[in-house]
């Protein structure tokens, strides 16, 4: 069946009525993830705009249809392996184990407790939705944040001109734990993200799967709701958010930019970045060209 037609025809796990921001692509990445897994789910949401959007649900009405797990933000990770191991002693080890964590709970309070699950080689499928900040709480900067954004933590002003640090890449990071499959993946190539997410799961009932997916998030990168998927298309045709994957050791580039598309494309589609200079657009070019050298070589040894 192909990618669209299973779309169609699968359930949604996730309630109609969702209180996210309109053009979310967040919420767009948890429904389909949670669509391809289907019933047989267990699914691990931290704190952030997913589990606040709805997914923890409303007075005692769940958001959910599978059950779901609202741990802290710091230990999804250690979690869901105490949730796997119990169900894998149980002889369950066919309930497919999934987190769904921001960026914040990924690669900043909960990197410690992600890092060591994947290097246990824990029987999960690890996603990262990645809106490039604690936006639940107002848009503070993290550690994935893009440098030159502008956040309520890294205001542009006289003082500081956006964030100062260019960003902490967590997938590549996570591809050298010896873990069973990494990926990158984006809403705007969905067929290349159903993919990823079916290895995904079957991988994770042998170990440790992580997935790496951008979620351009309007509200927060000052951006109209309608323009979501052209922004995430634009991230991956200019190299700022390359998709790839690893598994059995090897890296492979999934979706080949022949020709990019200058970062100054997608830098200026958004209000967060309005202040960038074309010296710091240079460097950020740079950077996105590095990161993409980078791959290629891991891809080609
Ligand atoms: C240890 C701890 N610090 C702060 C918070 C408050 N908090 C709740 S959600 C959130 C933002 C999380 O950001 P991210 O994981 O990127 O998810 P997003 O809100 O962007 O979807 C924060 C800081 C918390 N729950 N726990
Ligand atoms: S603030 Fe951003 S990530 Fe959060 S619900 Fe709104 S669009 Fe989604
Ligand atoms: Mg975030």
């Amino acid at each position: 069946m192909n990618y669209i037609e299973k779309l169609r025809t699968s359930e949604d796990m996730v309630t109609p009525g969702m209180s996210a921001c309109q053009g979310c692509c967040g919420e767009l990445v948890l429904r389909r993830i949670l669509q391809i897994a289907g019933k047989n789910t267990i699914v691990c949401v931290p704190p952030g705009c997913m589990s606040g959007a709805g997914v923890v649900g409303w007075d005692y009405q769940t958001g959910m249809k599978i059950p779901v797990h609202i741990p802290l933000l710091t230990n999804t990770a250690s979690f869901l392996s105490g949730v796997s191991q119990m169900y894998q002693r149980k002889g369950r080890g066919d309930v497919n184990m999934i987190a769904v964590a921001g960026d914040g709970a990924t690669a900043d309070g909960g990197f410690q407790s992600l890092s060591g699950a994947a290097e246990r080689n824990e029987k999960m499928l690890y996603v990262c939705y990645d809106n490039e900040g604690y936006m639940n709480t107002g848009f503070q900067r993290s550690s994935t944040t893009t440098k030159g954004s502008r956040t309520s933590t890294t205001p542009i002003g006289e003082a500081i001109n956006g964030k100062q640090q260019p960003s902490k890449y967590v997938s590549l990071i996570m591809s050298m734990h010896a873990l069973q499959y990494c990926a990158t993946a984006s809403p705007s190539h969905m067929q290349d993200m159903v993919a990823k997410i079916e290895r995904g799961l079957s991988e994770s009932k042998k170990g440790f799967a992580f997935i790496h997916v951008l979620a351009p998030c309007p509200t927060g990168w000052s951006f109209e709701p309608d323009q979501s998927i052209q922004i995430a298309k634009k991230a991956v045709a200019s190299n700022m958010f390359p998709l790839w994957e690893k598994y059995n050791g090897n890296y492979y580039i999934t979706v080949e930019n022949k020709k990019p598309i200058p970062v100054k494309e997608f830098l200026q589609s958004m209000g967060k970045f309005k202040s960038l200079t074309d010296a710091d657009i240079a460097q950020i070019q740079q950077e996105a060209d590095t990161k993409y050298e980078t791959l290629k070589k891991l891809a080609s040894e």
